[in-house]
């Protein structure tokens, strides 16, 4: 018998805990925390466990599929490889290179190869039809860190280890294990900033956990977190808080934010937000006033109607109070791999608003368009329509807004192609299923999440099981796929492709950490199986911004100019009930919900409602609820629950598992239903397109 223990970053979230996986005989005995990671020190959640789940999972898919009528039969790689190419390529002949779209899921972002070679797919697919999950998800904090920071890429994080104030927007850390905020255990981290005195306020319509811990939540009407936050900087300047510090020596648009907050008082907005006056002033006073202050927001505030504004602001709430750069404040990271200074040294510092989308003329957004189109844009005929499509993993249909008209969309494309460990419910609708091998078969660096961590520190991990029988890595297959596409393309485009299929991914990394600011080498990472620390984050500015004259953007004009837009909601009747997203611990978006372990115990996928708002309809606990939207119904049971604020209802997304012809097993014994099949994908972000995936109107009823 052999026993080992192999020590790796968990690659399901944001936080990238340490892991210690016990292995006898090449099977897995235990997942615990490994508690000589110098960042996560022994912390998991019970999702570490799917690990397992997933790797084990008998739906799980090994080999190409191709389908043939209703029925799926096994291919070889080679053969699923040549016929996706071919058919991506005919498409394209026929009807030119944008009828071909791509559209990159979630996962990609914690599996570097298929970051890596996703990249280079696209480059060589030369399509414009290009999506992904940033349109339902964090673009906002991207446009506002490349409007202010010259940057999409420069994002601060919040230093919650440090700080002595953390104001929370639309977060729920404790939970979701904390987003562009890398901070394995955050709920210790939150404990331990309130025992040295420190204050945390959640501004969340429903007491999550997060906001149970809070000393002052704040539970904000959908959709005004742009108001609070004008009105938060409003007390700021009439009450003469500023306090810029050495951020004003590179600073342009003081004066302007001056100006452009004047109206906005307390008194004005508190009615829309439907909170007191009085507490804003005094939320306004106490963060300008603590020692070390912190604004934060994440999905509840960047999948809403102004997602722009909210990332903005919070920024210029932590700038005009000498936040920004400072310790216990949002500062930057100086990561291993520093791939946004490599890119940005080349000029890809990302745009915005370079060209419109052919049927709705929303803006692009760093090469891409929101996936809130990409429905319209495979149904509306004319030149450019999507007539064929491949996923990487990604679900839209239960993760875009309005995934139910994008399924029968996807139904009517000429050629799909899904690469995909699960026939679900978006690669059902596809003609090849490319599975790749799941993530303990491959080796792990984070690229991205280090980038986003609260500390500095890197960790690198090989595959802990060889590849089975033949299976390929994300990035073999998408590297595959580009090989194949580059012949049709030329000598340079070929070249590359050989050159990167060769060094692989392993290679990539090997580089980048010689390259990046530390120089490390990958023999190093390799000695250090629990991670190396690199300490904590430390001040960069003005030097790392990627503007003109390394200035800080505080007033693009952009962004001024969308404020007049909320300024008209102002005197809008809010509707009776508007519908909110939330997660739960054991929950991976949408594709966790076929591992037992994960999912048994009570129904998860309620639909939670205040007891005034249930009252007043007549409806309790228990029962099934009709929920209605402009686009689309749903019946999930009911959860009377006064952490909701009145007026607001909830509904956790990813679930929906109703789909004929879905293989999760055990998912499909209890389906939920999808909270996208309620959103509207006509509702956007005006200026940049983000999904509105909070604050959605609905009505309920009985069933
Ligand atoms: N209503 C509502 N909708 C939301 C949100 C919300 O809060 N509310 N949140 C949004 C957010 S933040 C996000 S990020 C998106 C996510 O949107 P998506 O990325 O589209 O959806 P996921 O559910 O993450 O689906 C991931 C897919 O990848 C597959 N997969 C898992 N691991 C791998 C792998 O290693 N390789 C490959 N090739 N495939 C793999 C899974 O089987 C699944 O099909 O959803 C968004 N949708
Ligand atoms: N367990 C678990 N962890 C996850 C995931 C998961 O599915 N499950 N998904 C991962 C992904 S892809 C992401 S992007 C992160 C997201 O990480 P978070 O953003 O921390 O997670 P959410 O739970 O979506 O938190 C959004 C909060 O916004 C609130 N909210 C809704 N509308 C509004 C509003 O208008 N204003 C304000 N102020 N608040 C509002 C919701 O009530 C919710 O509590 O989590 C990641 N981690
Ligand atoms: S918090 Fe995230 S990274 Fe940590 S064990 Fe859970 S899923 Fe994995
Ligand atoms: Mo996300």
């Amino acid at each position: 018998m052999t026993a080992a223990t192999h020590y790796r970053a968990c690659h399901l979230c944001e936080a990238i805990c340490g892991v210690a996986i016990a292995v006898e005989d090449g099977r897995i005995t235990g997942i615990r925390g490994d508690v000589e990671d110098p960042f996560s020190k022994g912390h998991i959640c019970p999702k570490a466990l799917g690990l397992q789940d997933v790797h084990e999972d008998k739906d799980r898919l090994r080999r190409p599929l191709r389908r043939e009528g209703s029925t799926w039969r096994e291919v070889s790689w080679d053969e699923a490889l040549d016929e996706a190419a071919g058919r991506l390529a005919e498409v394209q002949a026929e009807h030119g290179r944008n009828a071909v779209a791509l559209y990159q899921g979630n996962p990609t972002v914690h599996n570097y190869g298929a970051l890596l070679f996703g990249q280079l797919f696209a480059k060589v697919l030369r399509s414009r039809s290009l999506y992904s999950a940033t349109s339902v998800d964090q673009l906002p904090h991207m446009l506002a860190s490349l409007l202010m920071f010259g940057h999409q890429l420069l994002l601060p994080v919040p230093d919650v280890d440090r700080t002595d104030f953390f104001l929370v927007l639309g977060a729920n850390p404790v939970v979701s294990n904390g987003s562009l905020m890398t901070a394995p255990g955050i709920e210790a981290r939150l404990r331990k900033l309130k025992a040295r005195g420190g204050r945390l306020v959640v501004v969340d319509p429903r007491r999550t956990e997060t906001a149970a811990l809070a000393d002052l939540p704040l539970p904000i009407r959908p959709g005004t977190d742009a108001l609070l936050l004008l009105a938060l900087l409003q007390v700021i300047h009439e009450e003469a808080l500023l306090t810029p510090g050495r951020l004003a020596d590179f600073t342009d648009g003081l004066g302007v934010i001056a100006d452009l907050v004047r109206p906005f008082t307390p008194e004005l907005v508190a009615p829309a937000a439907g909170l007191a006056a009085g507490a804003i002033r005094g939320l306004a006073r106490d963060f300008a006033t603590a020692p070390r202050a912190v604004a934060y927001g994440r999905v509840g505030v960047s999948t809403q109607a102004f997602g722009a504004l909210c990332a903005w602001l919070i920024n210029v709430l932590n700038i005009v109070t000498g936040r920004l750069d400072t310790a216990g404040g949002a500062m930057f990271t100086r990561p291993a791999v520093d791939l946004l200074a490599l890119a940005g040294r080349i000029g890809q510092r990302g745009h915005f608003d370079k060209g419109r989308s052919r049927v709705r003329g929303l803006p692009e957004f760093g090469g891409e368009w929101p996936v809130a189109t990409l429905a319209e844009e495979i149904e509306t005929p004319g030149t450019g329509q999507v007539r064929a499509l491949i996923t990487a993993a990604g679900n839209p249909v239960l993760s875009a807004p309005n995934g139910a008209r994008l399924g029968r969309a996807l139904a009517g494309l000429e050629f799909m192609v899904a690469i995909d460990i699960y026939l679900n419910e978006t690669t059902r609708h596809a003609q090849l299923i490319l599975p790749p091998s799941f993530g303990l078969e491959q080796d792990h660096y984070d690229v991205v999440f280090h980038t986003l961590a609260v500390r500095n520190t890197a960790r690198y991990a090989p595959a802990l099981f060889p590849r089975d029988g033949g299976a390929r890595a994300d990035w073999q297959i998408l590297g595959g796929l580009a090989a194949r596409l580059a012949r049709r393309r030329g000598p340079k485009a070929r070249l590359t492709c050989a050159l990167l299929n060769r060094v692989g991914p392993r290679g990539v990394l090997r580089l980048l950490l010689r390259l990046g600011p530390r120089g490390l080498s990958l023999a190093e990472l390799e000695r250090s199986p629990h991670g190396v620390d690199l300490g904590p984050l430390e001040p960069c500015l003005p030097e790392r911004l990627f503007t003109p004259e390394h200035r800080l953007r505080l007033a693009p004009q952009r962004l001024l100019d969308d404020v007049a837009r909320l300024r008209e909601g102002l005197a809008a009747v809010p509707p009776a009930l508007q519908l909110i997203g939330r997660r739960e611990l054991r929950s991976n978006n949408s594709w966790m919900h076929n591992s037992v372990r994960l999912t048994k115990g009570p129904e998860r996928c309620t639909l939670q409602m205040h007891p005034d708002d249930a009252t007043a309809r007549g409806l309790s606990t228990g029962q099934p609820v009709r929920v209605r939207s402009r686009v689309g119904e749903i019946v999930a049971p009911l959860e009377v629950t006064s952490d909701m604020r009145p007026g607001v209802v909830c509904l956790p997304h990813g679930w929906g598992h109703r789909y004929d012809g879905v293989r999760l097993g055990v998912a499909q014994q209890r389906p939920g239903a999808s909270a996208n099949d309620l959103t509207d994908d006509a509702e956007v972000d005006r200026l940049c397109g983000t999904a509105v995936l909070n604050g959605v109107t609905v009505q309920v009823s009985g069933e």
